[in-house]
């Protein structure tokens, strides 16, 4: 496995590729072109550049998070076929720049949703939390408290330029059930694979985040099930998945053991996105707070976890997702410096106790 650390770019993130360099075993930046809107093609000099800005602080750039799905190809659109050359175009530009994986979701309209961005634990840290009676009916509601509570950042799924259009993007999918979704994304995916294989690049799904339809909309990659029915209909290496142990675990009902064995043997697992959940109460048990990386501290066991994908020969790229804000550090929700390379630190070290079993 490679250890890496996403990283947002030099304007769109306080944290340094100098700092990223010293925190121990991670190797890798997961990068992104923040700036470029969603459906245009990424231009390969600025891919360069990205990649140029990394590999001068010794670090490698190899996977992408994420190369974002117009709307019009997640709702069939006829002009999605435009928008599936430029996504051609992007995964082209970015090989002749070494980029080996490309994270994306099938996600319509938003990215992953939360009901409070900085949340307070007991210890004095915030968090992310995801309460479903703080969910309001209304999604320009959570837009504007995300807004407030990011400041400069943009949240990616939640850009505000976007979502200024959010009647027209709700219209779009108003006949779109999972039925339909499905088949958008078969139709995306048979369209890249060529590309994907020309240039041996790996697509890597991510799961939806929460793994359940949100304000109506049709979510579909959100258990054991639906991952299995993706790698079936369109059956090459270079239709993976991104693992997120949060996301699928967000729905109590998903074995994320189970799930990380059985893709990881067949080979189909070529991200990990390493975070642990702690589920809030019983009463309304889908309700959960991103804890911090230890096991004890979350539902999830990590030592399975990080077990399943060292057993099963797990060999491609990971991370740690989210981290808590601690030591009083701001900055993008989420994504920290310090509680992320504490997981960092963390996972490495579940890792190098289970090789040497
Ligand atoms: C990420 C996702 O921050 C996060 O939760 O795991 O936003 C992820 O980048 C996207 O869903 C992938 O397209
Ligand atoms: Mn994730």
């Amino acid at each position: 496995m490679e250890m890496t650390f996403r990283w947002y770019g030099p304007k769109n993130d306080d944290i340094t590729l100098e700092e990223i360099r010293q925190i121990p075993g991670v190797s890798g930046i997961v990068g992104c072109l923040m700036d470029i809107p969603v459906g245009e093609p990424w231009p390969r000099d600025q891919i360069k550049n990205l990649k140029d800005t990394v590999e001068k602080e010794g670090l490698t750039l190899k996977v992408i998070e994420s190369v974002n799905v117009h709307d019009d190809i997640k709702a069939g659109l006829p002009s999605r076929d435009k928008y599936i050359e430029n996504y051609k175009q992007t995964i082209k530009n970015l090989a002749l720049n070494g980029i080996k994986v490309i994270c994306y979701n099938f996600m319509p309209v938003f990215d992953w949703v939360k009901s409070d961005l900085n949340y307070k634990l007991a210890d004095g840290s915030h968090t992310l939390i995801f309460k479903s009676k703080d969910i309001p009916n209304d999604p320009n509601k959570l837009l504007n408290q995300y807004s407030s509570q990011t400041g400069d950042y943009v949240l990616p799924g939640w850009e505000p330029a976007r979502l200024a259009h959010i009647k027209h993007l709700f219209e779009i999918y108003r006949d779109v059930d999972e039925q339909k979704l499905r088949s958008n994304l078969i139709y995306f995916l048979k369209a890249i694979m060529p590309t994907c294989e020309k240039y041996d690049v790996k697509m890597a799904i991510h799961p939806d985040d929460p793994p359940y339809s949100m304000f109506g909309l049709p979510r579909i990659i959100k258990n054991k099930s639906d991952l299995d029915w993706l790698c079936r209909t369109v059956d090459t290496p270079y239709n993976g998945i991104t693992l997120c142990t949060g996301s699928i675990s967000e729905d109590p009902s998903n074995d994320v053991y189970s799930i990380i064995e059985e893709f990881t043997r067949r080979g189909r697992i070529h991200f990990a996105h390493v975070r642990n959940i702690k589920f809030i109460s019983p009463k309304n048990n889908s309700d959960f707070y991103e804890s911090a990386h230890e096991s004890k501290y979350g539902s999830l066991d990590m030592y399975r976890i990080v077990s399943a994908l060292h057993d099963n020969g797990f060999n491609g790229f990971i991370r740690p997702d989210h981290g808590r804000m601690i030591w009083g550090e701001t900055g993008r929700a989420g994504y920290g410096l310090y509680d992320r390379a504490l997981g960092v630190a963390y996972i490495n070290g579940l890792w190098e106790a289970i090789d040497k079993r």
